[in-house]
């Protein structure tokens, strides 16, 4: 493999990690906890698992601990990171015992299921330090969620003398893992299971959790490209550019881009939903905008959306209820049709009134759009609907009337964008590197201390490494119960933007000014060596979440 001399310089930095990981550790209980809602529930649900303390690492005396063999999971959608949470892993119970092995199941879960794996030696381990990608051992999104699934892995586990389990995943991935790790407990399977926070979305972080793996790195990259985009449009100063972003439900990615490089707009979902906005609402906003720059001749500017938009906008919503609960009984039917038109006529007559009018009234593609394959987790594919064309077609046409109507004096031309895979497998920020490798080691010695059902965690993460407190929060804990499926479930509680968190507030209270004035912020490229304020900063919504 030919490597850029980036990746040869990558490969010999050292992740920095907190100073309780450095020497020998010492596990320090804390309170016994309690899930964040439906107590008894889940209690119920998890008798094993549930109500176990908080562990923090402090350093400690050294101790000999016999080798473990521990297999590991990349699950969902890449984010920058996930090999140094290996490299942590791997590092980590070479040093409980220099014979403990590690696997790695080979496409995501169902690599655990089909028994497909490859021993991750220190050569091939080396090789992929800090650097971006899953591909190490891929990725996948198999739900581990039927017991038959639970049975078969423990087969494979038995069979490479597996006694522990690290499945690094979003909030989906880890509620099945605490599932995993409850069914085994109550087995006596002698196999442990240890969650890591990953995603880029920014939705899996609480109390406990500062923040997901990914997210820091991902949204320096789409800021680097919305700063260049910034740049260009206050060059020429011809074209608004729309500018969708990854998340999938949660605006934490288009929030934080918006705080590194102040665009002229961010729509942001929870707010949309917060108040009842309608396609219109959010339509006629930016239509505003465009007439009150246009009016002081600035014919230019940018707009970010959150990916997950068109699900908060409630008749969007009840309309994507709608079609998730027709197409799961009638896909086949559908499918059968030959024509796009012919499905969306056979799909519109079975909405209600409500939806069916909203339904006709979007643009073809994204009508079709919308009814395309669920991921499986039954979920509309919110990456593939193209919110930012239908935003600009819709803006065109309103400002059309505006014109008409005197209200507009100005051009408008658009420019659609869409920013997601761009950032989820860059080399990691030394952020990234540094939280991911902590994230594994911690991983290592819950492992080492016989512990399950817990999430490695990583906190007072905008102080300097060496500060970082690690240690384990039962999954449990972060826990409620949702409807899905038509079911309740028990799952971790996905964590939105918050109207009234400091994020939020501070771009709240500077948007009006940023809309008008083009004091756009081009943030650059990641740094990766260099000083320290450059290199190793957080971003701006952990900082404010911390009143840094
Ligand atoms: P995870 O939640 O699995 O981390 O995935 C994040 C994400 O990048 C979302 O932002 C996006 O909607 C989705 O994955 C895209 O999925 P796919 O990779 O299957 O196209």
């Amino acid at each position: 493999m030919i490597k850029s001399p980036l990746q040869i310089a990558r490969e010999n930095y050292s992740p920095k990690l907190p100073s309780s990981l450095k020497g020998a550790v010492k596990i320090v209980e804390g309170k016994k906890t309690e899930s964040v809602a439906d107590q008894a529930e889940i209690e119920k649900l998890f008798p094993n698992t549930y109500g176990m303390p908080l562990l923090t690492f402090e350093k400690g005396e050294a101790t000999s601990k016999e080798a473990v063999n521990v297999g590991v999971i990349l699950s969902g959608g890449q984010a920058p990171g996930g090999h140094n949470v290996i490299s942590g892993i791997f590092d980590g119970i070479k040093k409980l015992n220099p014979n403990s092995k590690l696997y790695g199941f080979l496409g995501g879960p169902g690599g655990l299921v089909d028994n497909e794996y490859i021993e991750l030696t220190a050569d091939i381990v080396d090789h992929y330090r800090n650097t971006g990608g899953f591909d190490i051992i891929g990725s996948g999104r198999t739900k581990l969620e039927e017991t038959d699934q639970f049975d078969q892995g423990l087969e494979n586990c038995k069979k490479l003398g597996i006694t522990a389990l690290v499945i690094i995943g979003g909030d989906d991935s880890n509620t099945n893992a605490c599932v995993l790790a409850e069914y085994y407990a109550q087995k006596n399977a002698g196999v442990q299971v240890i969650g890591c926070p990953k995603t880029i979305d920014g939705d899996l972080k609480n109390e406990m959790i500062e923040t997901s793996f990914g997210f820091d790195t991902a949204c320096k990259v789409y800021s680097e490209l919305i700063g260049n985009i910034q740049r260009d449009a206050n060059s020429a100063k011809k074209y608004w550019h729309f500018i969708k972003l990854m998340g999938r439900s949660a605006s934490h990615i288009g929030l934080e881009c918006a705080l590194q490089t102040q665009p002229n707009m961010c729509i942001i979902s929870e707010e949309v939903e917060a108040k009842q906005l309608t396609l219109d609402d959010v339509v006629t906003s930016i239509a505003d905008v465009v007439a009150k720059r246009a009016a002081k001749g600035d014919n230019f500017g940018t707009v970010l959306i959150p990916e997950g938009l068109v699900e908060f906008i409630p008749a969007m919503k009840k309309l994507i209820a709608e079609l998730n609960e027709y197409l799961a009984h009638n896909e086949e039917a559908v499918n059968a049709l030959e024509g796009n038109k012919e499905k969306r006529d056979l799909v519109a007559e079975n909405l209600s009134a409500e939806s069916q009018e909203v339904f006709n009234s979007l643009p073809n593609n994204i009508a079709n759009q919308l009814m395309a394959d669920r991921d499986p987790h039954g979920n509309v594919q919110v990456s593939l609907i193209e919110t930012e064309k239908m935003l600009i077609d819709m803006v065109k046409v309103k400002l059309k009337k505006m014109k008409k109507a005197g209200e507009f004096q100005g051009k408008f031309a658009g420019q659609p964008h869409f920013f997601g895979y761009e950032g989820r497998c860059a080399a990691p920020s030394n952020f990234d590197a540094d939280y991911c490798y902590s994230l594994g080691f911690t991983a290592s010695v819950l492992i080492g201390e016989g512990k399950t059902g817990y999430m490695a965690s990583v906190r007072n993460t905008t102080g300097s490494a060496d500060e970082w407190i690690a240690g384990g929060v039962p999954v449990t804990m972060m826990m409620n119960m949702e409807r899905r499926h038509g079911k309740m479930k028990p799952v971790i509680q996905k964590a939105l933007v918050e109207l009234d968190g400091a994020p939020f507030k501070f771009f709240a209270s500077v948007r009006d000014e940023w809309a008008m004035k083009s004091e756009y912020v081009y943030p650059g490229p990641i740094q990766y060596f260099g000083p320290s304020e450059v290199c190793d900063i957080t971003t701006k919504t952990l900082a404010l979440e911390q009143g840094k």
